[in-house]
């Protein structure tokens, strides 16, 4: 497997001081958490997730809203991470600068062990009211879902980033500063298709770094890259962090 690592990507890899990897909803796929754009199972195959997950939807029909985000929620804690995760925990051992940006919410990356970890689009596993955005953690169940923020009497809501929204100021912040000084930035199981998050790879690259993609298939990033591998992220992650870093002390 080493061998068919492109050497520009396994020399700057070894000699890299910072690097980023991007990760999106392929490096979860392997746990068994299905992407955010592949069709959806079950009770929830006939909904669009890009129709689900607006504010406008939240409004329009809260209940339905809530459930899906309830279904995912008991979906990501019955599964465990998997090779890519660990793979991510192992390079962030070996690297003095590493910097993990994740639109993903499933808590899968920090579960594995993960430190540096920056949450682009918020967490399944926390929750906000929807008038003022506040915090919520402990709420009463009201005659149906979604139950109501103890303060004010609002819904609450799941604290993720939905379409429209503003991404968190400072994770966004330190996720440009991480791209703007990187050495390598790495890409993975994204389609590349959300902004302002497809847009880190870009500006790395223009300051400089190698940018390198791990996809099952071309994404919408591929005219901005050096480098490109294609196959399952749990397999070639793994092998990559050994090929370009053996010899890193850990
Ligand atoms: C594997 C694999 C394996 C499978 N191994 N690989 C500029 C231009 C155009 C539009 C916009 C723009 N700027 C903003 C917008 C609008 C919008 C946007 O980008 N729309 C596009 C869709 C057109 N962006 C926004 O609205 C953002 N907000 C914003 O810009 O606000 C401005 C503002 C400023 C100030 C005040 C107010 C507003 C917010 C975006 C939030 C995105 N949120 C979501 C939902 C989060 C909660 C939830 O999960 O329900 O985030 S959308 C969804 O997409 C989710 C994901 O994190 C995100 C990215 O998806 P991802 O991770 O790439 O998944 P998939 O499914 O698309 O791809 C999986 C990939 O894995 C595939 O490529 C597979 O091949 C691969 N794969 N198995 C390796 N085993």
């Amino acid at each position: 497997m080493a061998n068919d690592f492109p050497p520009s990507l396994l020399a700057r890899l070894a000699d890299a001081r910072r690097v980023v990897v991007l990760t999106g909803a392929g490096v979860s796929a392997e746990s068994g958490v299905p992407t955010f754009r592949d069709a959806q199972i079950g009770l929830w195959a006939r909904y669009n997730p890009e129709e689900l997950a607006t504010p406008e939807a939240f409004r329009r029909t809260p209940r339905l809203v809530w459930e899906w985000y309830a279904y995912r929620r008991r979906l990501v804690e019955a599964v465990a991470p998997n090779p890519a995760h660990h793979a991510l925990v192992d390079l962030e051992r070996r690297m003095a600068g590493f910097t993990l940006v994740t639109q993903n919410v499933d808590g899968l990356h920090r579960r594995a062990g993960s430190r540096n970890v920056v949450e682009l689009h918020g967490s399944l596993a926390r929750y906000r009211c929807f008038a003022d955005g506040a915090p919520v953690e402990r709420w009463v169940e009201a005659d149906e879902p979604p139950p109501r923020c103890p303060r004010c009497g609002a819904h609450v809501r799941p604290d993720v980033v939905w379409f429209g929204e503003a991404l968190p100021i400072e994770g966004w912040a330190a996720a440009v500063e991480a791209a703007a000084s990187c050495d390598v930035f790495l890409c993975v199981g994204t389609s590349g298709l959300v902004q302002p998050a497809a847009s880190l790879p870009l500006l790395a690259r223009r300051r400089g770094a190698y940018v390198a993609e791990i996809n099952l298939r071309p994404s919408a990033l591929d005219g901005t890259l050096d480098a490109h591998l294609y196959g399952p992220a749990g397999a070639l992650l793994p092998a990559l962090v050994a090929a370009a870093c053996g010899e890193r002390p850990h």
